[in-house]
Formats: structure tokens, sequence, C-alpha cells
């Protein structure tokens, strides 16, 4: 999940939304249209209603459409490290069980490994940082390292890092043109929950396992934070577009974070492998004591290395300027530090025991975003939106999160946003939710209420985030642990 550059925030926030905006609804809670939705029951059918199980893996090799996500020639050594280290343990996984995984995934991952154990992801080591003053006490590494080096934490994260792996192989193998999101999306939230063997229904079980943001699938200039709503128009995936898929997987809290990029036509090639490069180059040269500015250094300059021919034009692969990547807290998937993909003069450094998750997001377009639900642009000007007109959707509200400092109980004059404040409390806590998640639970009705908790500042909006029209943007992100002897890569696949 992106994190917007915190230097950024506030230029699009709510403060200084002019009220003259078409919106009324000043927290920016609802989109346009939204009404629409509001009566309708929204809940999602049960998960049996795309189960095909028996359909054996690997089925939709056969797909004609060219899946321009694999890898290119470009990357760098490590891969061919990661990639025999993944064929060694498929091989294993094999041998223990006879099991694979079924498509659509529903074989909950714990019955593909009976030893309980999990792959590690890829190792790499600590570049070499010629000030070694460390910023961190002995004391606080110490602890720090206790937590990151405990054997259970470190398998929990792993199998989370596992169910990442299988469900977005599924989305590789079958996301295709003419599918709508709501499809693709619900198909990776039903098969992180059936991996997980957590559907997350019963009262305090989404706080233990599951979906650790909502997924996200931003088309083309949506460059990140859009996730289908119930009640809106279905957007079919075209093969034109180039498709961000933004999904978490947690286990206790702790979040895998980790995103790539699918489009079906060659012409975005550049554009997806100029990210790709990004993001490694960002994970290669991160690590303890590396200051975080020279860690978007060389994201900056491997990004704006490439460039892409779109239509007989030559666009330069630009660095989205105002997101970031950002360390990972438990329930907290942006836990303070953020990694810009441009260089700037802040001279806080990665630490021991940290976790972050370093994506990247390149744009052929100005490479900075606005804020698709509370920018007055977003309804004077719809040729931003080129989508809106050729396939009349809105993009809607992305999630809701609630405030980290935000009271435990609070005391609303509306009882809707009362009982909605204990749902949250009881199913998302501080993970960023959306729309369907929360109507899975059988909540309606409940927009006023979120309202509420916004204008109070207990709940917080995230609204999809666009570059200008006509542009396309792509997204690769890992999540790392920086452990004493090295990053681990916990999210690293054979896929990229
Ligand atoms: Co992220």
């Amino acid at each position: 999940m992106g994190s917007k550059t915190p230097e950024n925030e506030g230029r699009n926030g709510r403060a200084d939304e002019p009220s003259s905006s078409a919106n009324a609804n000043a927290t920016g809670g609802e989109p346009r249209g939204a009404h629409l939705a509001r009566d309708g029951d929204g809940i999602l059918g049960d998960e049996s209603s795309e189960d095909g199980d028996g359909d054996a893996e690997g089925q939709d090799s056969s797909h004609a459409a060219v899946m321009t996500c694999s890898m290119g020639g470009h990357l760098s050594a490590e891969r061919g490290a990661s990639k025999k280290k993944n064929k060694k343990r498929k091989k294993a996984k094999k041998k223990a069980t006879g099991l694979t995984q079924t498509s659509p995934p529903r074989v909950p991952v714990a019955e593909l490994f009976p030893s309980g154990r999990y792959p590690t992801g890829e190792f790499q080591e600590h570049p070499v940082v010629e000030n070694t003053a460390r910023i961190t006490s002995e004391e606080h590494r110490h602890k720090a390292r206790t937590h990151l080096e405990d054997d259970s934490f470190l398998n929990d994260y792993r199998k989370a890092a596992e169910v990442h792996r299988q469900v977005r192989r599924w989305t590789q193998e079958t996301a295709r043109p003419g599918k709508t999101l709501t499809e693709i999306a619900e198909g990776i939230d039903n098969g992180v929950r059936a991996l997980l063997d957590n559907n997350g229904v019963e009262s305090g079980a989404g706080l233990v396992s599951g979906l650790g943001f909502p997924t996200g699938l931003a088309l083309n200039h949506c460059v990140a934070h859009y996730t289908p709503n119930p009640g809106q128009k279905e957007v079919a995936l075209q093969s034109s577009d180039v498709m961000k898929v933004d999904f978490g997987v947690h286990i206790n809290g702790w979040i895998v974070d980790s995103a790539f990029t699918m489009s079906f036509d060659p012409t975005y090639d550049n554009l997806l492998a100029a990210v790709k490069d990004a993001t490694n180059t960002g994970i290669k040269n991160a690590g303890i004591d590396v200051r975080i500015s020279d860690v978007s250094a060389a994201i900056q300059e491997a990004m704006e290395s490439y460039e892409v021919e779109i239509n007989g034009k030559t666009y330069p692969v630009k660095p989205v300027r105002n997101l970031s990547g950002h360390n990972i807290k438990q329930y907290q998937i942006h836990g303070g530090k953020s990694i810009p993909f441009v260089k700037t003069r802040d001279q806080t450094k990665m630490e021991e025991g940290e976790i972050f998750a370093c994506e990247t997001f390149g744009s052929t377009g100005r490479g900075s975003i606005i804020d698709g639900v509370s920018s007055p642009r977003f309804y004077e000007d719809t040729q931003v939106f080129p989508f809106l007109s050729s396939r009349s959707v809105q993009p809607g509200v992305y999630g809701y999160g609630k405030d980290l400092h935000a009271p435990k109980k609070i005391t609303a004059p509306l009882a809707s946003a009362r009982s909605l404040y204990q749902t949250i409390n009881e199913n998302f806590g501080t993970l960023v939710f959306c729309r369907r998640y929360l109507e899975r639970l059988g909540v309606d009705r409940y927009l006023a209420g979120m309202n509420y908790l916004i204008s109070q500042g207990v709940v917080e909006m995230y609204p999809p985030l666009m570059d200008v029209a006509g542009s396309y943007s792509a997204q690769f992100e890992h999540t790392f642990l920086v452990r004493e002897s090295g990053k681990e890569i916990i999210s690293r696949g054979d896929d990229y």
C-alpha cells in the first residue's frame, strides 16, 4: 500500500477544501453518486460463488494474453539466486504433502506445509555504510533484534508471505481483459482468507489474520488506492490497461505489503521494467544505518534511466514525487518513516529491527498525484478521469482507517456511529479497510456514521490517487526485515 509523502500531506487535505466544492459531503467520505449504492444490500456473496475446486493450478497457462508482468531480462543477479531457492522450495512442498494449490486458491497453506515451517524470504547482505556511527543505542538494538529474531514471529511472517505468493500467482494466471475489477479483487480477498483458513467473519477474527488493507487494483493514471466499492458500476479490465495489484496479508497484525503490475500489451514493458528495477535497487541499497535519502537517490537514478514509447511518442519514466515506501509496525501499515522515490535532504536512517515496504511508482504523466475524491479538480475537470466518461465510474473512496491515537470508546450522538466504531474496533483495529470488507460483516447504512467518525478525527479516509489523464503508471513493492545478519525480503517470489 502506498504512503503519501508526509511533506505533501495537507495540500489536498480537508482543511484546504473549498466549501464551494460540488462535494456536499465535507468529509469527502462519499463519492458523487454513492447514494445510488446506499440502499442496495451490497453484501458480498459467499465464497462458494466462484469456487471451482479441483481446477488444477497452471490450467490457465494456455491463455493467449501476454502477461508482461513476468520478469524482464534487466534484473540484477540476485534474482537468479532467488529463483533457484524457490525451485527447491516447491519441490520440497510437493514431496512433503503431495498437495498443490487449487485455482482459485482454496487450500490453506497450513495443509501444504504440514511441518508448520514456511519458506524463508530472500536474504541480502546489508550494504557497507561508511559512517559507522550507530544512531540507535545498544539497548534499543538488542530489543529490536530479539523481536525480529523470534522464531514464531518470523515463521508467522513467512506464512503470510507464502499466502501472498500463492494468491498473487493465481491473480497473474487468471486476471485477464474482460474480467471485472470486483471479480479480481474478491478473488484475491477470498484466496487470502481461504489460505489463512480464517474467513474473518466472527468478531475479532479479522485481527487474528486476514487482509492487511483494501486490495488495490489501480488502472492506468490512477496511481494507487483504488478498490471496487459495492454498488458501483462494474469496471472490466481492458487489454490496454496497466493494472497495479497491491494487497496485504497479515497475521497478528504483521502485514506483508507487496505489489506488482500487470499489462497485456508490450508497449508498457519498459514502464514495468523501470519500476521493478527501481524497487529492487531500493531494496539493494537499504540496510542498517543507511540514510533513507541515499536509498531514494538510488531509486530515482534507476527509474529515470528508462523511457517508454507509446503511440510513437517517447515519455521519460518519472518517479511519483508525493508517494513513498514506508516502515511497517504491528497493525500499522505506515509506521512513520518514509522512503521517497526522489532524493531528499532528510537525514533519517534505517535501523536494525525495522520492517520496511520498499515500493516505487513510476509514471508517464506528471509524476505527482492528486487526491481523486476531495480534490476540486475531480469534480470540475472530468478530463482528468477519462475512464469516467468511457466507463462512467467514479473512483470512490479507497478505504478508511482508525486513527492510531483514537480512544477505545467514543461518545457520539449518532447510535450508528457508536456501533460502527465498535465494529471497527472489533474487526479492523487500526488496519485500513474498505466498504466491501465492512459490508461482508453485515454492516449496512453506515455512511452517516462513518462521516461522523471522520469529522471527529477518529477515522481517516483514504482517497484514490491520480496522475493526469492519459498517463500510465506502474508499481512494484516488497516487504523486507532489517535483521542483524542482513535483509530478509520476505515477500520475494520467482515472479518478482
Ligand atoms: Co505499501
